[in-house]
């Protein structure tokens, strides 16, 4: 069997997305998610100009020997585009796989370690009892775990807080939106929600918090002590994390769990984090980290180290990406946690897929490959829209982190 075309659909169901088809000469077909938001296009020429070319003829079952030669190959290693990339190939390369075996991927990849994987939702509105209204949605739909966002009073607006659904879409406008941020503002409001939410809902559901790369370390030490008494089960990028050991600060003040890797793309940017114990979750995922072959690699890494999964699953991830990462999830031993924000229908509808939500848990499709498809034709009708991340600054107008 040889790859005898491979081509790049950029749509926009709602959002952007950037989806790689694998075709054979046997014409068994794989699908990649390659969406890097904000930035797509990038990606799609890097796939098209670049990879693409480099791909026809080759063995689909060498799914290793493509990756490496992909890495090392191209001299320019890691960096977001690249991987993202890369991710795309291997995962296609999975899905033809399990489909040439008659098998899911989960079977390739060791067989289930678990019944279901258990996924978190995103409650978020503007102010605290609104956000107690949409906590409560979520736990009548059977969620277990939930991540909490809310308005900070004195500012206009909130990175992660939309104003009126229960996900938020962060890439708004082809020119960044501007948000205003004031960390005091931020630090004395988050513990008074968390003290309400867990008045409201008791001990044992899951409480997540994500503060966007916001703080520094001395600062997100204050949140992660002002925020034990709720017992979170992680808070989520407390700082740009291109200082790996600027976490070593935050581990010695707080006993608050760490969540990190949402932007990372390799096992390089998450190794002292982890062999140093330093996070508790590590959050990379399949599209950004270079597939469900070097994400799996994180992830044995972090096992060693205590480390848990708990995945990327904003929309911005296709659902491609959310079949490959339930995989992946089901299969490991230090699976953690999956981020599960939902797709609207338009999305659903041009990736048909067969995994399906049940009482907190996502399972995956029972189908050969990843169970999850692309329908062109409809791919087709939504053109690509620009559409960037919103920046932020500090009240004096200084560009922030996030
Ligand atoms: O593309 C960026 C979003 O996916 C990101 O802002 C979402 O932080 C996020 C999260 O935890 O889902
Ligand atoms: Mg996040």
């Amino acid at each position: 069997m040889k790859i005898a075309e491979a081509r790049v659909i950029v749509t926009c169901p709602d959002r952007n997305f950037v989806t790689l088809k694998i075709v054979t000469d046997e014409g068994v077909y794989g699908v990649g998610d390659a969406t890097l938001n904000g930035r797509e296009l990038a990606v799609a020429a890097y796939l098209t100009e670049h990879v693409v070319p480099q791909l026809i003829g080759r063995d689909p079952a060498r799914i290793e020997d493509i990756w490496q030669y992909l890495y090392k190959g191209a001299y320019w290693r890691r960096g977001p585009v690249t991987m993202t990339a890369i991710a795309a190939v291997d995962t296609a390369l999975w899905d033809i796989k399990g489909k040439v075996a008659g098998l899911p991927v989960y079977q390739l990849l060791g067989g289930r370690s678990r019944e279901g994987v258990t996924v978190y939702g995103h409650a978020n509105a503007l102010d605290v009892e609104s956000v107690l209204t949409e906590i409560s949605d979520y736990v009548a739909l059977g969620y277990r775990a939930v991540r909490v966002q809310t308005g900070i009073p004195g500012l206009e607006s909130t990175y992660g807080v939309s104003k009126d659904r229960m996900f938020y879409e962060p890439a708004d406008a082809a020119i960044p939106t501007e948000n205003v941020w004031s960390t005091a503002h931020y630090l004395d409001h988050v513990p008074q929600v968390f003290a309400r939410v867990r008045e409201e809902f008791g001990p044992t559901l899951k409480l997540l918090h994500d503060v966007h790369h916001r703080l520094t370390p001395i600062e997100a030490a204050r949140l992660g002590k002002s925020l034990e008494p709720y017992h979170l089960t992680w808070m989520e990028d407390p700082v740009p994390a291109e200082l790996q050991e600027g976490f070593r600060l935050i581990r010695q003040h707080t006993t608050t769990p760490i969540a990190v890797g949402e932007v990372f793309s390799s096992i390089w940017d998450c190794q002292q984090l982890i062999t140093e114990q330093l996070i508790d979750y590590i959050r990379t995922t399949v599209v950004h980290a270079g597939g469900i072959t070097h994400l799996r690699r994180i992830f044995d890494l972090a096992n060693l180290y205590h480390v848990r999964s708990g995945s990327h699953g904003a929309t911005d991830l296709s659902p491609v990406c959310m079949a490959a990462a339930l995989h992946l999830d089901l299969s490991i031993p230090n699976f953690g946690l999956q981020e599960y924000m939902r797709h609207t229908e338009r999305t659903d509808a041009v990736f048909p897929h067969g995994y399906r939500f049940e009482g907190g848990y996502l399972h995956p499709s029972e189908e050969p490959g990843l169970g999850v498809d692309i329908d062109e034709e409809l791919a087709a009708r939504y053109p690509y829209r620009a559409a960037s991340l919103p920046v932020n600054r500090l009240q004096d107008g200084t560009m922030h982190s996030w």
